[in-house]
């Protein structure tokens, strides 16, 4: 057995080595030792003691800890898939979504869905022009007996097909 309270640290959170006693069981601390009791263990934010007792810095929700662990710096949401599905802005501790013209924002403040009249798919089965909305199995026709119709254009400005 090496990873023992020898004065020696093996275990990343210190616990192998106790946190208030020498090993030799004399109340001395380690000179490296820090409780949150001492400046809130020197974190910017939240401090937790491990089981070890010693201080681990945690940073509130929209925050990581820095290299130093101890301050806390900004996370940039925008950086991560999904934030928001079209326009992310990053703010100090949180993120901001909006949407492109012709959208607007849903009441999840990340999605967007098209402001303009409900969608429909327009198709061609050679014999007739169908209409079929999104929501619905059921489609009706917009042009029927026709003789070749294998493809369609539409210019929505001007609502022709
Ligand atoms: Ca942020």
């Amino acid at each position: 057995m090496h990873k023992v309270c020898d004065g020696v640290v093996d275990c990343l959170d210190s616990s192998d080595e106790s946190p208030r006693r020498a090993c030799n069981g004399s109340n001395m601390l380690p000179t490296n030792f820090t409780s949150c009791a001492d400046n809130n263990g020197g974190c910017e934010h939240t401090c937790r003691e491990s089981l070890s007792g010693r201080a681990q810095c945690i940073c509130r929700k929209g925050f990581e800890l820095s290299p130093d662990l101890s301050s806390c710096i900004d996370l940039n949401e925008c950086n991560e898939e999904a934030s928001c599905s079209q326009v992310c802005n990053n703010t100090i501790g949180s993120f901001v979504c909006s949407c492109l013209h012709g959208y607007i924002l849903r009441p999840d403040s990340r999605t967007c869905k098209a402001s303009g009249p409900e969608p429909a798919l327009l198709f061609t089965n050679r014999i007739d022009i169908r209409k079929i909305l999104p929501d619905r199995s059921e489609f009706r026709s917009i042009l029927r007996d026709l003789e070749n119709a294998i493809g369609l254009d539409y210019h929505i400005d001007k609502g022709l097909m």
